[in-house]
């Protein structure tokens, strides 16, 4: 676009609405949403894509980069994008999620959007934000440090965006509107894909398979990213050490691993040496579930590390050790390792002292009965989720807009507890049937700006205890704890860690256990809490925060831009 003609159109625009000018020509990338044509497992099915390309395209750029993306729907459903990790600041508007910060940009429609990159560093990703069609619609972000600034790792000799993906036969819309009329748990995937390809362990795949190849003696560094739906994975290279370095666009204090686990939502950069014999391996991912009677994919998706060069003799790649698929102290392993480099170049800011807003949300899957037991949930019910037992639905007008404008929508919601409504030993084996029952709500939680706030996420053993990779929208926060069982308020903050906490934008719940998170609410907007295992997004495990304008006119939303798709 001119910024000549944009300028005109916007100063029409700000003599109606008084809407801020701007005229900058960022960076732009077009998004061209729309079906295609993909065979996977003996099948070929449309699946919805960007650009004809599955994954999507990987964006690049610099730390504190502005970029534009223009979004033409040229599918037939309603599609919105999020920048997962992303934290926008004072620009909610462009976050993404559906009905939360934006009304969908429906069919036919196009709609451009400003993202924000400040101190976010390592790998992102992108990736729908309306109903499941995020199955498909996903993509990497490259954040390299500012020109002129370097890692704090010998630099790699190539870098590798890894994405790992679930793929279904049937059209994910199907499984959707099948789990939503019966009530039970959605059908579970066909395979996993690493890159978009399923790999050897499946029919009809390998001539697809991700090869990633090599030269002896050099560093790669592997952006990995869970882009899953419903899956912890656990992923690994034969006879390879993976070394973490950076999570969710924030470096970590290295340590090497045999395998790695991601949550959905997360991502991982680590460090791969060639250090091995030439010849060919897997590379591997598996999933990590823990829920007693809750099916899910119990295959392995592999893609192949080819050394470049001339072997002496071809040896079949064999799979690397990876944990059973229900092995929580492996899973947790990982996950507990991660420490933030909190040095002078990559200093932390922890809210330490008079934290000021204290939340304990209770996690749970629940059920709710169904007229003659006819749903196909446990026992006849209708499978739900919900924090502090709100099950949140989804408005029909965009939370941000009724919020920003005051219109009366912005009462639709109700608040959230600060604690779970009831108390109960929320990890015991056996429950009070009764508690399983939820009710539905727009679940809404006030945030004074600049407050510290904690929160304490409480996983419960309600229908079935599971992990859950809890997401938040517009910030990064640390992770000060972590533990099983029922969090015990006076003894596990003394065990905190407030020195290297690790800086995450998803955190691993255990399973029957919880996770201690805090952060700064210095990014006004209102901004989606939930769990980024999709089916349990879907039956309400979520809530959206509103972090309230502060006083100076830097500590404010951003004014709306022109355009935003209406409801
Ligand atoms: C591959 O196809 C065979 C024959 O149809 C079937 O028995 C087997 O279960 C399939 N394997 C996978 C991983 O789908
Ligand atoms: C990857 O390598 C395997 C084994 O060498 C081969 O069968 C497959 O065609 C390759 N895939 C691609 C996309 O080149
Ligand atoms: C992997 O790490 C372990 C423990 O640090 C070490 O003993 C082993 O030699 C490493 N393997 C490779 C292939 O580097
Ligand atoms: C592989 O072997 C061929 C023939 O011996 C040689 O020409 C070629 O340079 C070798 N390639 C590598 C990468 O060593
Ligand atoms: C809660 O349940 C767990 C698991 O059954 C049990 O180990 C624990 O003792 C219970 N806690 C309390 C306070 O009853
Ligand atoms: C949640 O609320 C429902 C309905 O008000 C109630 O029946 C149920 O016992 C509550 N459960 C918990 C765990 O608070
Ligand atoms: C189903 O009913 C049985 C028997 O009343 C009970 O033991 C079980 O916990 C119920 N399951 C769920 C998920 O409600
Ligand atoms: C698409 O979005 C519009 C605007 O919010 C809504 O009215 C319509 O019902 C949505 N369509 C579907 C299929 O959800
Ligand atoms: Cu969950």
């Amino acid at each position: 676009m001119q910024c000549t003609s944009v300028l005109v159109f916007y100063l029409l625009a700000f003599s109606l609405s008084g809407i801020f000018i701007e005229c900058q020509d960022w960076p732009n990338y077009d998004f061209v949403v729309r079906e295609a044509a993909y065979r996977r497992l003996c099948k070929a099915k449309k699946i919805l894509t960007v650009n004809g390309e599955f994954p999507g395209p990987t964006i690049y750029v610099h730390r504190g980069d502005i970029i534009t993306v223009t979004i033409y729907n040229q599918g037939r459903d309603n599609i919105t994008i999020h920048w997962h990790g992303v934290k926008q600041p004072r620009n909610p508007w462009s976050d993404g999620p559906e009905y939360i910060t934006q009304c969908p940009i429906q069919p036919g429609k196009v709609h451009r959007q400003k993202v924000i990159f400040s101190t976010e560093e390592g790998t992102l990703w992108w990736h729908a934000h309306s109903d499941w069609s995020r199955a498909t619609v996903y993509g990497a972000i490259v954040i390299y440090p500012k020109l002129g600034a370097t890692y704090p790792f010998a630099q790699p000799y190539q870098e590798v965006p890894i994405i790992l993906g679930e793929w279904w036969k049937t059209d994910v819309r199907k499984v959707l509107k099948e789990a939503l009329l019966t009530g039970r748990n959605p059908t579970t995937s066909d395979a996993f894909t690493i890159n978009g390809q399923p790999g050897d362990l499946y029919n009809c795949s390998n001539r697809g398979t991700f090869n990633l190849s090599i030269e002896h003696d050099r560093t790669y560094l592997l952006r990995i990213i869970n882009a899953a739906m419903n899956h912890i994975l656990f992923i690994a290279i034969s006879s390879h050490n993976l070394t973490a370095i950076g999570a969710d666009g924030s470096y970590v204090k290295p340590f090497t691993k045999e395998y790695m686990v991601l949550g959905p939502g997360q991502t991982l950069d680590c460090l791969l040496h060639a250090n091995q014999e030439s010849g060919e391996y897997y590379m591997a991912a598996s999933p990590y579930s823990t829920g007693v009677h809750v099916e899910f994919d119990q295959s392995i998706t592999t893609a192949i590390v080819k050394y470049i060069g001339n072997y002496s003799k071809y040896i079949a790649p064999w799979l690397p050790y990876l944990p059973s698929f229900t092995d929580t102290a492996a899973a947790f392993d990982v996950l507990g390792q991660f420490r933030s480099l909190a040095s002078q170049d990559h200093p932390i800011f922890i809210p330490i002292n008079n934290m000021r807003t204290k939340l304990i949300f209770a996690i749970s899957i629940n059920a709710f009965p169904c007229l003659n037991n006819l749903c196909l949930g446990p026992n006849g019910t209708r499978l739900a989720a919900s924090i502090n037992n709100i099950s949140f639905i989804y408005p029909n007008v965009d939370l941000l807009q009724a919020y920003y404008y005051k219109t009366s929508e912005a009462l639709v919601g109700e608040i959230t507890p600060s604690d779970p409504p009831v108390l109960y030993n929320y990890t015991a084996e056996y429950q009070d049937l009764a508690l399983e029952l939820t009710r539905k709500g727009t679940s809404v939680k006030y945030l004074e700006y600049n407050s510290d706030v904690e929160i304490v996420f409480q996983g419960t053993s309600l229908v079935a205890g599971l992990d859950h990779p809890m997401h938040l929208h517009g910030y990064s926060f640390y992770v000060v704890g972590w533990g099983f069982g029922n969090f015990d308020k006076d003894k596990d903050p003394l065990t905190y860690n407030l020195v290297d906490p690790p800086l995450r934008n998803t955190v691993v719940v255990p399973k029957n256990g919880w996770a201690a998170v805090r952060f700064k609410a210095d990014n006004p907007g209102v901004w989606f809490l939930h769990c980024h295992i999709e089916r349990h997004q879907t039956w309400g495990m979520d809530v959206a925060l509103v972090v309230m304008d502060g006083n100076q006119d830097e500590a404010k939303m951003l004014p709306p831009p022109l355009g935003m798709p209406p409801c």
